[in-house]
């Protein structure tokens, strides 16, 4: 127990002076707050959708649509062995490692970075036929989430993404400007429990995983094609996306 204690207030993290110092931060920590809540709310009967499952993941959905233009809300939930939620999140919110996971994008490049814990960024998705191709613009904000979570779970982080303006990108005739908030909440279970004496491994560690997000495309794009392709690729992203930390993280030394 104490091991665990020890381990936990090593993570132990606040957000950085140059964050909680930039001008962003009032939006960041609100959104980040109510996208926590948000994920944490659960799939309440009624009002979620299963429209994906395999293995332990689940992903749901709300058909919504703005002025015309699909937005569907969209909740998952995954649990995977053998990692951490600093680990999952970590691979997430760092752009080193976007390229190798994330498919729908052909172009990143870091707008400004905030500070360790905060990144602004401009992507250039992949076009979908026969729609025109999307850009975005969105913060990334990664934390420790305070207070410590319930009992049974050791630790949880969050990475927050929401659409933001930037002088180094305005929108162009190019593209059209998807607006996002996606949120990505992860939390450490330590089971089975390292039996008395012994440390933890990785076979001790279960991850749960809640992704939410909420996309509007920006401008007129078919709402068929539009649901078609997000049903084909969320479940894409989870999976490939879990797997590249599962592989990353085998070898290495577990980063709580
Ligand atoms: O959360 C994810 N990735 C993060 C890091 O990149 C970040 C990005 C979110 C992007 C939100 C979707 C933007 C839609 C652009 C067009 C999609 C191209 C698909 C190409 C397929 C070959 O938070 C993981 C994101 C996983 C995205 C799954 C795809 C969702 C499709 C949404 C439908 C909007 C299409 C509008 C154009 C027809």
């Amino acid at each position: 127990k104490e091991r665990l204690m020890k381990a936990r207030q090593r993570s132990e993290s606040t957000p950085s002076t140059p964050l909680i110092q930039h001008r962003l931060w009032p939006e960041i920590k609100q959104v980040s707050e109510e996208q926590l809540r948000y994920a944490l709310l659960g799939v309440e009967e009624g009002v979620w959708t299963l429209f994906a499952q395999e293995g332990e993941m689940r992903m749901y959905k709300r058909e919504e649509e703005v002025d015309g233009m699909v937005c569907d809300p969209l909740k998952a939930v995954h649990t995977i062995r053998g990692v951490t939620a600093h680990e999952i999140t970590h691979y997430f919110f760092h752009p080193d490692y976007r390229m190798d996971w994330e498919f729908t994008v052909d172009n990143m490049t870091v707008l400004e970075r905030v500070s360790e814990d905060c990144i602004v960024f401009h992507q250039i998705h992949k076009r979908v036929w026969p729609a025109t191709q999307r850009d975005s613009l969105y913060w990334s904000h990664i934390r420790q989430v305070h207070p410590p979570p319930d009992e049974g779970l050791h630790d949880s982080w969050i990475v927050c993404n929401q659409s933001t303006e930037h002088p180094e990108a305005p929108t162009s005739g190019k593209w059209l400007r998807v607006n996002l908030t996606v949120c990505m909440v992860a939390q450490t279970q330590i089971v089975p429990p390292p039996p008395e004496g012994e440390l933890i491994t990785r076979d001790n560690l279960q991850c749960k995983i809640i992704y939410c997000s909420v996309v509007n495309p920006g401008g007129w794009a078919p709402a068929s094609v539009l649901r078609a392709v997000y049903k084909r690729e969320y479940p894409r992203f989870l999976k490939r996306f879990t797997q590249y930390v599962i592989d990353q993280c085998q070898d290495k030394p577990i980063l709580f």
